[in-house]
């Protein structure tokens, strides 16, 4: 195993991922590196974000020559643009698009993306962070030629990688392609992320909770009490914090580093048989992956590993409960009525 150093680029950490793989043919890493350059002219698009009313429509072209557009729009076309060239996805699913999305014909390649390309868009006009969370895995379907619904609908444990990228006080890209996870900062001035978070591990246990607890009235009893133990925990002395900020991947982001627990269960409005508001395919199975290669867990609220569970459809939602490890065993020692 290489020993990390501190200011790697992204590209250098890719390709030593590719030599833990003898028979690694270098799709993956060109297929990662393309997304590394979508991420930056997305950053950068965020950056400008406050300036578009500024400038206007007609002020300001992007880096293709079109007119300003809303971002989480930029940011999905961005993606496919990228993607459906790079000749090493056979097929797409985005949180934004209904259906499957082809490449380019004669880029077909053996791997396939799914992605939330802007995630927590409803903070984009507040300068709250969002991000770009991707999910990628080996095709099913037969090479050459496009790929098909099945090949995005397995199951996350056989993701081969998956990550996000944060716009936030900085852009930050964490990614996992099974051994560990890194995180690395991109320098704006240079345009080149550098290892900043080498081999991440999540605290085991931590004193963050994050859920909306406007919905408190609507939970199942298990999810109330179990939040009621975090908060008088040591009979209130080393009670959790409430951190919430309505964008996952941010949630997510501060609860990798500092340790925490983010839950986004069912309750009695959405009902027992529904299945909350988060999506597998983009959002909690790319999630879950980094969370266990961090060392923490990822179920949903009946207990089940959300990398286990076989899709069966592209925008299926999941309860979601992410996070440290103890706390996780915690919170599902509560749900199965065991405290
Ligand atoms: P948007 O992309 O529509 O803002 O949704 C973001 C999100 O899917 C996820 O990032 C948040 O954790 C969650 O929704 C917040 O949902 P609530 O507003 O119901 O808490």
């Amino acid at each position: 195993m290489l020993v990390k150093r501190k200011g790697i680029t992204v590209s250098r950490q890719i390709m030593d991922d590719q030599l833990l793989h003898p028979g690694a043919t270098g799709e993956l890493t060109g297929l990662l590196n393309d997304l590394v350059v979508a991420g930056k002219i997305i950053s950068a698009e965020v950056n400008m974000a406050g300036l578009a009313d500024i400038l206007g429509q007609s002020g300001r072209t992007n880096i293709q020559g079109e007119n300003v557009q809303k971002l989480d729009v930029f940011a999905n076309q961005t993606i496919k643009r990228r993607m459906e060239q790079c000749g090493h996805v056979c097929v797409m699913a985005s949180e934004e698009d209904d259906d499957i999305i082809p490449v380019l014909e004669g880029y077909e390649g053996n791997y396939t993306i799914a992605f939330d390309p802007l995630d927590g868009s409803t903070n984009i006009d507040v300068n709250v962070s969002i991000g770009t969370i991707f999910s990628i895995h080996r095709r099913l379907s037969p090479s050459p030629g496009q790929g098909n619904v099945g090949d995005l609908l397995q199951k996350g444990g056989k993701q081969v990688a998956a990550g996000y990228i944060i716009y936030g006080s900085s852009t930050v890209m964490v990614y996992t392609t099974g051994s560990g996870v890194h995180g690395f900062t991109l320098d704006p001035s240079v345009g080149e992320f550098f290892l900043s978070h080498p081999n991440i591990k999540i605290p085991d246990a931590s004193l963050y909770y994050s859920v909306n607890e406007a919905y408190a009235n609507h939970w199942f009893d298990s999810t109330r009490r179990f939040i009621d133990h975090l908060k008088t925990t040591d009979g209130g002395k080393g009670a959790y914090s409430l951190r919430y900020i309505g964008s996952l991947v941010a949630d997510f982001h501060r609860n990798l580093i500092k340790g925490g627990i983010f839950l986004y269960p069912r309750d009695k409005k959405s009902g027992e048989k529904s299945e909350g508001k988060l999506r597998l395919l983009y959002e909690a199975a790319p999630l879950a992956m980094i969370a266990e290669q961090a060392g923490g867990r990822a179920i949903t609220d009946d207990g089940r590993r959300i990398l286990d569970i076989e899709p069966t459809k592209l925008h299926q939602r999941v309860p979601l409960i992410i996070g440290s490890k103890r706390d996780v065993d915690l919170a599902e020692k509560f749900l199965r009525g065991e405290m």
